[in-house]
Formats: C-alpha cells, structure tokens, sequence
C-alpha cells in the first residue's frame, strides 16, 4: 500500500487510504485501488479494526458513483422555469461574479440585510474540512443566518446531554463482550452493519439479541426477540422497565446513591407506569414488558453485562428527547456501567476533540449576531414574509451537502418556497439532485476520491483521514476552494481564506491526534476510557447520570424524563388511523445513491409495507398502487402486503428523489414540520396518514 503519496496518483498502480464521507455511525476507512489515474475500486481497509475489511454494499459502488455520467462536471445557470432542470453550462468565473454580485447587492442594503441569506448544509459529507471550515467562515464574515442543524439527530442529542453529559457512551468494540443486546430504534443490519458484526460475535457467545421496532426490520428478524411497539412509544416502555427493575429489586443501590441525580423523584414516576399501562400505549403485550425487564433485569443483577444500542429512529416522534432521556437512564438503575460492555450507545461523537471553532471561526461573526434558522423547518421559512418577530425574507439560498427538497418534511411547502422566482438559489451537487432542479446556479463539487478531509464518527472511536486519490473530474471542486473563490469575489482578504485543505486536516485536531499517524495509516483512535462511567464521573454539570435535570428545570420544562405522546398519536384521528414511519433503505443513504443504478435495481421502486389485516380492511393486494394521504398531501406508490409492517402502521421506505415518484413526490410530501420536545428536531415518524388502492380514484 503506498500511503505516503501526498498527490493524487497520476500514471502508476497505486492503494490510496481514504474515509466513507457518508452519514453512518460507521465512518469506514477505505481503500482506493488506483490504475493510471483511475479509481478502479474501493474496498474496506482491512487494517482498521472497525472496518475489518468490508464496506457495505452502495459505498462499495463509489467509483459507479463518482463516474456516473449524470455527473456534474461543469458549472450551470438556469435557463428554462424554476424546478424544470433546465441549465445551460457557464465558465466558473461567471458564475462566481454573479454570484457574488448578488449576495453583496442583498448584504450591502443596510445593517443585518445579509440575514436574508440562508447556508443550507447537512452531512453529504461528514468531513470536518468539506463540511462546515471554509463555508462557514464564508457565511460568518458575510453576516448570513445561522442554520440550525436539526434534520437528524438533535433530540437525541439534548437527551443525551441531559442525561449522560454529552454525546457519549459505550465503546462499540465491546459490544461483543456483552450477554445481553437491545438494539432499540436502530436497523443495523441496514444503517449500522459494522456494529452488526459486534452484535454477532457476542451472539456466538451466548449473547441474547432483543430488537425494538415496529417495523420487522432486517435486523428485527434476526434478533431472538422482536418487540414491536407502536412508534413514539419507547418512553412509556422504558417507564414500564424501571417499573419492574424497581419492583423485583433489580436495582444497583450502590451505584444510584453514589452516580446518578434525581433517583426517588424517577423512582415515583416509574411507579406510575406497570407493564399493563404501558402495554396498552405501546400496542404490544404486558408479557413482552415483563419478560424484557427480567431478561434485563436479571442479567445484570447477576453481573453479567447488559447493553443497549440505541438509535437514531426513535427520537424521531414527538418525545424524541425524553426517550432518549429515559432509556439512557436504564443502564445507571441497574450499574451496568460498571463494565466495558455495558451501558448504552447513541452517538460518541462527543468523545471527538474537534477544533471546530479554528475550523469554523465564529469570531468572524457580526458583533450582532445573526438569526438563527431551523433546517427543519424550512418549508415555513422560504414562505415567510418579512416581519419583525422573523426578520427579512429569505432570499438567497445557498446549499451544500444537502438535498432539501427530498429530505426536509413537508415537501408541498418545501417546493413552494424553492419555487418562488424571487429567491436566488445556489446549489453545489455531484448530481442534478431535485433541489437542484430549483436552483438557479449549480455548481460542480468533487467527490470524496477528489478531495482531502478529516473525519471524527459517531459510531466508534477512531479520528480518519481521506487523501484524494484521483484529480478532480471535468471543473469539478471542493466545497472548500468553491467558497475561498467566492469569498475572493466578495472582497475578502482574510488569510483563512486561502488556508489550503490540507492546512485544515492539520487544525481539526490540533496536537489532540497526532497527525502523522493519520497520514500513515488513515486513521487514529482517541485515547477513550474503557469503561467511561463504571465510577460515575458524568461529564454533566453534578457528575452524576441526571435523571434530573436542573438545566432543563430551568428552563421551565420538566426536570425529569417523561413519556410524551405523539402529535399524531395512533387512535387519536379516525380520517388518518395509520402511523407512517420511513425509515432509510438499505441500499440508498438518505436520498444518495438513489440515481446509482446498480443499486436503485436492489430497491425497485418507492414502497409502502402494510400488514395484512389493514390491507384486508381496504381491499388492499401486494402490487398495486395506492395513495397514501393526509392532510398534508398525498403521495402513489406500490404497495407491499408484508409481515415487515405491523398492525396500524405502514413503513414507506425512503428516501427516493420525487422525481423517480409516480407523481414526482416521495414520503415526504405527508410528514409534517412539527418539533419534537426537545433539539428543535423534526418528527418524520410521528405521522397519521390513510391509505386507499388508486383504483377506487379511477
Ligand atoms: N443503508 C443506510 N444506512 C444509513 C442511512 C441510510 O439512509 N441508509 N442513513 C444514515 C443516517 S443519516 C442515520 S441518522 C442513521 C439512522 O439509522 P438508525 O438510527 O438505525 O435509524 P433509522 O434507520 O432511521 O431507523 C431505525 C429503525 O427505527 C425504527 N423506528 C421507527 N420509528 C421508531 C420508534 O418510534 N421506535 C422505535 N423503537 N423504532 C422506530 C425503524 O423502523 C427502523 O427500522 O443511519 C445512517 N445509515
Ligand atoms: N421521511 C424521512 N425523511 C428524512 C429521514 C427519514 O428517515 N425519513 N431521515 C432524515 C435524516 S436522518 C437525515 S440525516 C436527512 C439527510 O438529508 P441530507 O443530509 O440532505 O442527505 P442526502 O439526502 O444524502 O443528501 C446529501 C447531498 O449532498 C451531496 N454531497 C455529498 N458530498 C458532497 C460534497 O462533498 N459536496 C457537495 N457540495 N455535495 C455533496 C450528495 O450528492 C447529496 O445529494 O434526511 C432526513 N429526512
Ligand atoms: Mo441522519
């Protein structure tokens, strides 16, 4: 392997290390097999321990990707309406000048008038350098409003900070060790398959798998136990657990007195919940409460280690942050902390020490700081007009590492907003995605075998390195080099904007992770503690696990966690009886690798899974097409009689670009813009809908 190779190899046979940039908990380390100036190939670094040697199927597809000839490989203006895709190619400095030329003519209109212009990033990348360095510097120094990145995981986030401190927990690795394994909210199988192999190695030692879910996901079918409760009800579950801990004596006294705060107030709300309250919230049986809280219970006063993987599907309903709230309170009831292999795990990225404010410079923000503006809510926000609770209308956008309208919910106003001939649009895209379609600039970015990046994960605890291993295709350049020239044409001098990419690899991480070791090896474990909270120490403001919260108290919500029910509770609306979930396919990455074909053929074509009793209910048969709908909006789709859904709720599987939709829409056009209770997040999975066969409209 050559890993000295500072340029992309030009002429000879040559292995480039490199990281997956996708949004997966498994931040892979790769290799790019590289002939003549070709990547041939990627493969799974088999020297990374995580990585052991395999990548998952779509990321294995990264060279059909990357040469797909539905590349965009040189910069595009508008031509024909908004959304129609019709573009016609311009040379960079054009764009670029007329580019800058608008957003200076909105900024220059006075104090605060660049807060009109709006950065619209998620994690296309999860690179520290390609996402948020150069851009963020670029919208800082301009004035733009701040995005608040909520699209994904921030209820989660607040409730694990709330609790634990911070986003942190368990060491995957240890998994393996583990007796007992709840994967609660998480597809591994499909959306974390390197902690999957963890899972089967404590598996073949005798370990006992429980999935929670209520779609019978790959994983689900794999588990010994599935338990699928109705979505958005894990907190009453968790309550319902803590109930039976508490009741059989399953409870580590030592460790509540010593590590956590809050334990008699926690205590008497538990009581609150038995297994028959919570069963009938859930939609499951008192049993499948009781025999959990015994196989949990059980395990763990016996000393063996229980641990829960917990993941991102169940924070996406209303109470997103108090479920996570509760069910990071489990392990510190029963000290299952005491042990490396047990506890819980939603994210670690906590544990990275990134130098995101080297990286993103926020002194370079306005003395009046600018708005803040939910991502998640973007649908409302294009449509607002200016006020003075809002401030200016929005009307520049600029978006990177993102695909909004497929992704954000609901699509009807999403489109509305892109639509509006006012609002300047500027895309950087590998592909004519269908936020694209609305832009009125798109600009070539490279790809991951193109460019230089540092990643942190959040699904293990090893910092990487991605080198480029080829140049970039046709005009093709860096989020990075894309935002120093506009902030040329802007007018701004500052040397941080023309710190070169690799300079910024070095900054992520300081003198925190020896850099050296990254460029030979491509990656670098942090020196994480084993078992982080067997003797409390909680990064949270007591030290202890909080089952309450004081900072939340303060707040004026609840100091402790609760069960809180959906927005579109089940049962609540006889018009819309149907739950929706639409959790990622296995083969796509939210709405990447949707236009791969290779992988596109695995999928088929945009799904709805319903159990046979609601098809039955409906006339309803495996093949046709039916309109799922509310009222929100309505969407067509094939639709599968499949044992994957259960009862009153169906799974449409995402997330499909609209314009590959029977009516050029996909799930979203049916979820809603409501906020879960805390992390300002969206609730993708707390949504009534009704389903009928299309032909009954014909
Ligand atoms: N192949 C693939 N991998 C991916 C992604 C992808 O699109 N495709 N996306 C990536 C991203 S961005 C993320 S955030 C992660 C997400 O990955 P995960 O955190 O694993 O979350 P999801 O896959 O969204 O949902 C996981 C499971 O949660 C279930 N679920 C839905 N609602 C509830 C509920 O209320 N309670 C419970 N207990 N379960 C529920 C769904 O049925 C699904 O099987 O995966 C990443 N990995
Ligand atoms: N209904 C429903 N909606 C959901 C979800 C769900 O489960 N159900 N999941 C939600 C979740 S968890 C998430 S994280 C969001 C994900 O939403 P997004 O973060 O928008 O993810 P993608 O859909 O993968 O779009 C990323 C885009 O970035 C582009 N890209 C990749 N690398 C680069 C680069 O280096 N430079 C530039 N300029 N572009 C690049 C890709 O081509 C792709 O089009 O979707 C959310 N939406
Ligand atoms: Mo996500």
């Amino acid at each position: 392997m050559n890993a000295t190779t500072d340029q992309p190899a030009k002429d000879t046979h040559t292995q480039v290390l490199g990281a997956c940039p996708h949004d997966c908990p498994d931040t892979c380390s790769m290799v790019t097999t590289v002939v003549g100036g070709i990547a041939i190939k990627v493969q799974g670094n088999p020297e990374h321990p995580h990585t052991d040697g395999a990548l998952c199927t779509k990321v294995s597809r990264y060279t059909e990707r990357t040469y797909h000839p539905e590349r965009i490989l040189h910069p595009l203006k508008r031509v024909g309406a908004k959304g129609s895709g019709q573009f016609e190619r311009v040379s960079w400095e054009a764009a670029l000048y007329d580019i800058a030329s608008r957003l200076t003519s909105i900024a220059s209109r006075g104090a605060d008038a660049a807060q009109a212009i709006l950065p619209y990033s998620y994690a296309g990348t999860m690179g520290l350098v390609q996402s948020e360095s150069i851009a963020a510097r670029f919208f800082h120094k301009l004035g733009a409003s701040l995005l608040d990145r909520t699209i994904c995981a921030s209820a989660g986030a607040e409730g694990l900070t709330h609790t634990l401190g911070g986003k942190v927990g368990m060491r995957v690795e240890f998994f393996a060790e583990s007796k007992l394994i709840i994967i609660w909210g998480g597809n591994s199988i499909a959306s974390n398959l390197h902690f999957w192999r963890y899972a089967q190695i404590a598996k073949r030692n005798g370990a006992k798998l429980i999935c929670i879910d209520p779609r019978r996901s790959e994983t689900a079918e794999k588990c010994h136990e599935h338990i699928a409760l109705l979505p958005g009800t894990d907190g009453a579950l968790a309550l319902a657990l803590m109930h039976e801990l508490i009741k059989h004596n399953w409870l580590d006294h030592d460790y509540l007195r010593q590590h956590t705060l809050g334990w008699d107030l926690l205590r008497e709300r538990a009581m609150q919940w038995p297994p028959e309250r919570a069963a009938q919230v859930c939609g499951i049986l008192p049993e499948q409460i009781r025999s959990l809280a015994r196989d949990y219970g059980t395990c763990a006063a016996s000393g063996q280690a229980t641990a829960i993987r917990m993941n991102y599907g169940l924070q996406r309903a209303h109470g997103g942050g108090n479920t996570v709230r509760l069910i990071a309170s489990l392990p510190a009831l029963t000290g299952a902390w005491r042990s490396r292999a047990g506890g819980v795990l939603l994210s670690c990225s906590g544990m990275f020490p990134v130098n995101r404010s080297g990286l993103q410079r926020p002194d370079f923000l306005p003395s009046n700081v600018p708005r803040t503006i939910n991502m998640s809510t973007i649908g409302d926000d294009l449509l607002r007009t200016s006020s003075a609770e809002f401030g200016p209308a929005i009307e520049a956008l600029i978006v990177y590492n993102s695909n909004p309208v497929a992704v954000a919910p609901e699509s009807a106003k999403v489109v509305q907003g892109f639509s509006r001939e006012d609002l300047f649009t500027v895309v950087l895209e590998h592909f004519q995605t269908d936020t694209a379609d609305y832009a009125d600039y798109i600009l070539p970015a490279t790809t991951q075998l193109e460019h230089w990046d540092v990643h942190a994960s959040y699904g293990h605890t090893d910092a990487l390195l991605n080198r480029p291993a080829i140049a970039p295709l046709g005009e093709a350049k860096p989020n990075t080099q894309i935002f120093r020239e506009l902030a040329a044409h802007m007018g701004y001098d500052e040397p941080a904007f023309s710190e070169d990419d690799l300079s910024l690899c070095r900054l992520a991480y300081g003198d925190r992770i020896d850099f050296q070791t990254l460029m030979d090896q491509g990656f670098a474990p942090l020196m994480a503690p084993q078992a982080p909270f067997a003797d409390g120490n909680f990064p949270t403001p007591s030290g202890k696990c909080e089952f309450f919260s004081a900072r939340l108290a303060a707040r004026g919500l609840d100091g402790l966690p609760d069960y809180v029910p959906n927005h579109e509770a089940s049962n609540t609306s006889t018009t819309y009886p149907l739950a929706m979930i639409s959790p990622p396919a296995r083969n796509f990455l939210n709405s990447s690798f949707v236009n791969v074909k290779s992988l596109r053929d695995i999928e088929g074509e945009p799904l709805l899974e319903m159990h046979a009793e609601d098809a039955h209910a409906r006339g309803i048969k495996t093949g046709e097409v039916v309109r799922v709908f509310n009222q929100r909006g309505s969407y067509r789709c094939k639709v599968k009689v499949s044992p994957r859904a259960r009862a009153g709720v169906v799974n449409g599987l995402g997330i499909w670009w609209r314009k590959l939709g029977l009516d050029g829409t996909n799930v979203n056009q049916l979820t809603s813009q409501k906020l879960t209770d805390l992390g300002r997040a969206p609730t993708f999975y707390d949504c009534l809908v009704e389903v009928e066969s299309d032909r009954l409209k014909t």
